[in-house]
């Protein structure tokens, strides 16, 4: 009875670990098409953009960046003032359970500030995006052309 009963000890230890393996793995957030433009010259900012597919019953929201390619990441959006469209940083970017949030150029961006180098057309970078609920996640941003929409 002894033995058993700590098999059963075991086991119920193991499923707990593959319970929370099992929620690690299958977060409700994706991050898709992220991309970037080639800087020309010395241009010292650049932006990222990309979509988050929340296919979860719960809303997130996206809080913050991160990115060794620039010395400060920031979230911005773009207003309309008086017909001059200007860039704004806002604090958080709501993903909606089901829905999806899209940060493309005009939109929501995540702004680069200060490159450490250009970005070079064909390449790759990582972006570490912040959601309250979905944590930390790491996603390659591909570098188009000048220009590319
Ligand atoms: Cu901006």
């Amino acid at each position: 009875m002894r033995a058993l009963g700590r098999n059963g000890l075991i086991f119920g230890g193991l499923l707990a670990f593959c319970l929370i393996g099992t929620a690690a793995a299958e977060s409700p957030i994706a991050v898709e098409n992220a991309w970037s433009r080639a800087t020309a010259g010395g241009a010292k900012a650049g932006a990222a953009f990309f979509v988050v597919e929340n296919r979860g019953s719960n809303d997130d929201t996206l809080l913050g960046a991160d990115a060794e390619v620039a010395d400060s990441v920031e979230l911005h959006t773009h207003i309309n003032d008086s017909g001059v469209m200007r860039m704004r940083p806002v604090e958080r970017i709501l993903v909606p359970a089901g829905g999806q949030a899209t940060l493309q150029p005009g939109g929501y961006h995540v702004m680069l500030i200060g490159l450490r180098a250009p970005l070079v057309e064909g390449t790759t970078f990582p972006l570490g995006l912040t959601f309250a609920h979905a944590g930390h996640i790491t996603v390659p941003v591909t570098v188009k052309a000048t220009g590319a929409r």
